[in-house]
């Protein structure tokens, strides 16, 4: 018997006996996790090199890494030797990995984007590391009770995980106190290449004792204490705003420092920066690093204007969305409170925007005294980003478009992608087995290579063989739930699935209104030939009470639909809890409907999507982000769109002319809305919570929801009639799979590189 890990000569066998005194067999699921852990760092510790002159650094507020155990042995070419000696001991590499808690480092979409580029970057052999903040309790742990969501702690930080504690210290200043900060590193293991790090900075004296029972409250005003104690602190009053900007400065500032240093280690004599160092601002969270690098060039005595165009060179800026309540704009007079220092920075760099344009939109700073973030980015990078086709071209023809027309050289899209080592590899074992046994395993480098599946379109035994493997991925799901909300669904039943951040614009209550509609066509005795499932995950933020709504609403349907034998055979509404990265990796193998229903203009991307598709899902989306891309890969034949297009629904802003209240006075949309305050749901949920949620659709509907959701319904209609010709069906998800392998990130991360980075 194999008791030991040959590839590496570093054994398992032995970790397990030198730590525990125990055989891999007689060990506790944690202390072999433990072990694993100690393993995995080794291996990774021997690909990590400071070879190659110029490096990239990626600034970013959030990293939702996920759980990292298998993933990295995946990426070191060890997971399936590990799960077979873990096996032949009696152990199961997924018991393990339910032992390690998910960081908490992050919030969305953003946050994952950032995780796949790490992995990327590492799989291409780039040199190039994260930087962000160690937040101790993230963003928080979502619970439903009495059918509303109640946030709690998320703690994460273990006394052994994936940190490491190094010895870079630094005294960050602010304009009333100095702390003492710390790096700790997280390793990023590259697929079958380079080991590149994840820095995180903490703070040394922060305390989680703080922090109230209710998870999210505590003192804002002590920043020694809370610095690093939660992602995007509520910011509904001055010191919560205060304390996003101290979280922001403390960052960068630690950041600046440290591209600075490495670049001069290496022989930078810091006029030739943008030789050693190549920046990536993601969204405006980490804007500060410029006036942060000015400062720091400019006291190593390096001119006002020549430190400029030094940071102009080495940063590049992303921007994440056209939403303009997400672009921040700090008070100047908060600034000054936190970041004194800065603000003569940010004063002469707007003073150099008002020399030379007379364009009062393009100012830094407002004549309301607000620092637009995002214009300090655009005005002093030599790069900016859209993250999908529309999006960029949005930016460039309306949202951005005086900028744009001013530095029409700096605006290009990097369409986003997503690492397939954890969204196919990891979270759909055999569909990764089954494709390598088809085409090879070439596409795993090289996602391109999916293509190469287009020749099993017509091949019913391959066919056959998807759904296969789909209805195992389905048992997967229905077991977790089982197991973990106590919840029943039918793997018989079609899975219709919309996962992500509860956000009006995505419109989660416009699949809540399908429900309805289903509910009442099968009591009015139209009923489904195959039962749906439709599944929800999302969370709210804490102070965002129109979204809580919406979740109020979807747990009182689920209730109601579970307690009403005439529906509950054909319909079933489930709100997965605390939806996170290690639940998307069970759901989105699992999914028929993958629901991408934003109000076209509004998503700037999503890589939800993505995901999906590849996991061999069907996309009924709007014409919006990245389900454009898709959809001109599959062909229309191949995805579902309906919808208002994106110009149609810019020029309703545009003229102020979308009247919720006329959609809603047509019957057939009043009967669902209504519903909402009837009596069955008043029975069941809170009459204030669905009251607004009803009066906010009648009366203001900002994402245009009524709009677009006869078209929805019909379609959405459509797509079960569909799902009825399996074989059609299967033919379609193989479509799907087949062509996405232009949304792996290493496509994305390339593209960087070649066009900003130039490593
Ligand atoms: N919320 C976009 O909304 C995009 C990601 C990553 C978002 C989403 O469409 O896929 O960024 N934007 O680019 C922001 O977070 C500001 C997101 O995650």
């Amino acid at each position: 018997m194999k008791t030991y890990i040959c590839k590496e000569d570093i054994m398992l066998k032995d970790i397990c006996m030198k730590k525990y005194n125990k055989e891999i067999k007689d060990c506790t699921n944690e202390e072999i996790y433990f072990a694993l852990l100690d393993m995995t760092k080794k291996l990774a510790d021997g690909k990590v090199s400071e070879e190659g002159q110029k490096k990239v650094y990626y600034i970013s507020a959030e990293f939702l890494i996920g759980k990292l155990l298998s993933n990295n042995l995946i990426n070191l070419g060890v997971f399936d030797e590990v799960k077979q000696v873990l096996a032949e001991n009696g152990k199961s590499i997924y018991d393990i990995e339910e032992v390690e808690p998910e960081p908490s480092l992050g919030n969305g979409g953003l946050g994952r984007l950032a995780a796949c580029f790490l992995d990327s970057m590492a799989t291409l052999g780039l040199h190039g590391d994260g930087i962000g903040l160690n937040y101790h309790m993230g963003l928080f742990k979502q619970v439903f009770e009495n059918n509303y969501q109640k946030e709690t702690a998320n703690p994460w930080i273990e006394a052994d995980s994936w940190l490491e504690k190094t010895d870079v210290t630094n005294t960050i200043t602010f304009g009333n106190l100095k702390v003492q900060s710390r790096m700790y590193d997280i390793d990023v293991t590259g697929y079958e290449n380079r080991t590149n790090k994840l820095h995180l900075f903490d703070i040394e004296s922060v305390d989680e004792s703080i922090m109230e029972p209710d998870g999210i409250n505590f003192d804002k005003t002590d920043i020694a204490k809370n610095l690093t104690l939660c992602l995007y602190p509520d910011d509904s009053d001055e010191a919560g705003n205060l304390l996003r900007i101290y979280q922001q400065y403390f960052m960068v500032a630690n950041g600046a420092k440290l591209i600075l240093d490495e670049a001069k280690a290496k022989g930078s004599n810091l006029h030739d920066l943008a030789d050693y160092a190549a920046v990536q601002i993601n969204d405006t969270h980490p804007s500060m690093v410029i006036p942060e690098f000015i400062r720091l060039l400019t006291a190593e005595g390096i001119s006002f204007d020549e430190a400029t165009e030094i940071v102009t060179e080495v940063c590049a800026y992303t921007n994440h969305t056209i939403l303009a309540e997400a672009l921040e704009k700090w008070p100047l007079a908060y600034l000054e409170k936190v970041v004194p220092q800065l603000v003569p920075i940010i004063k002469k760099l707007d003073e150099k925007v008002r020399n030379r344009y007379k364009d009062e939109s393009v100012y830094i700073i407002d004549k309301d005294q607000r620092v637009h973030m995002a214009h300090i980015d655009i005005h002093y990078s030599h790069s900016v980003n859209g993250v999908a086709y529309l999006h960029t071209e949005i930016l460039k023809d309306s949202e951005l478009n005086n900028f744009y027309k001013i530095y029409p050289e700096k605006f290009n899209n990097k369409t986003n992608g997503i690492t397939f080592r954890r969204w196919l590899l990891h979270c759909n074992e055999q569909l990764a087995a089954y494709i390598t046994e088809l085409i090879g395993d070439g596409y795993k480098k090289d996602a391109e290579k999916l293509n190469d599946l287009a020749k099993f379109y017509d091949d019913d035994a391959v066919l056959g063989r998807i759904m296969d493997i789909k209805k195992q991925n389905k048992v997967v799901l229905k077991d977790y739930l089982k197991e973990t909300q106590n919840i029943d669904i039918d793997e018989n039943s079609i899975f219709d699935i919309q996962v992500k951040r509860l956000h009006e614009y995505k419109r989660q209550q416009m699949n809540a209104l399908w429900v309805i509609h289903k509910y009442f066509d099968i009591k009015a005795g139209n009923l489904p030939k195959t039962p749906v499932t439709v599944i929800f995950g999302a969370k709210a933020a804490p102070a965002y009470t129109i979204a809580k709504d919406i979740i109020h609403l979807i747990l009182c349907l689920q209730q109601l639909i579970d307690n009403d034998p005439e529906v509950n055979p054909y319909l079933k509404v489930v709100m997965i809890e605390n939806y996170n990265v290690s639940k998307a990796a069970k759901i989105i193998p699992a999914c028929d409907i993958s629901e991408q229903i934003s109000l076209a203009s509004k998503e700037a991307s999503g890589t939800g999507n993505m995901k999906f598709m590849l996991n061999g899902a069907l996309t009924l989306g709007t014409r919006d982000g990245a389900n454009v891309e898709i959809g001109e890969l599959v062909g229309e034949d191949n995805i579902y769109f309906f919808g208002e297009s994106s110009e149609a629904v810019i020029d309703h802003y545009a003229k102020a002319d979308y009247v919720s209240k006329d959609y809603y006075e047509q019957p057939e949309i009043k009967k669902l809305v209504d519903f909402i305050v009837s009596d069955e749901l008043l029975e069941i949920g809170q009459k204030e919570s669905l009251e607004r949620l009803h009066n906010e659709l009648i009366v203001k509907d900002w994402f245009m929801t009524l709009l677009d959701v006869e078209d929805y319904i019909k379609t959405k209609e459509g797509v079960l009639v569909d799902y009825e010709d399996r074989k059609t069906w299967a033919k379609k998800a193989l479509v799907n799979i087949s062509k996405a392998g232009f949304f792996s990130s290493d496509r994305t991360i390339a593209e960087y590189n070649k066009d900003i980075w130039r490593l």
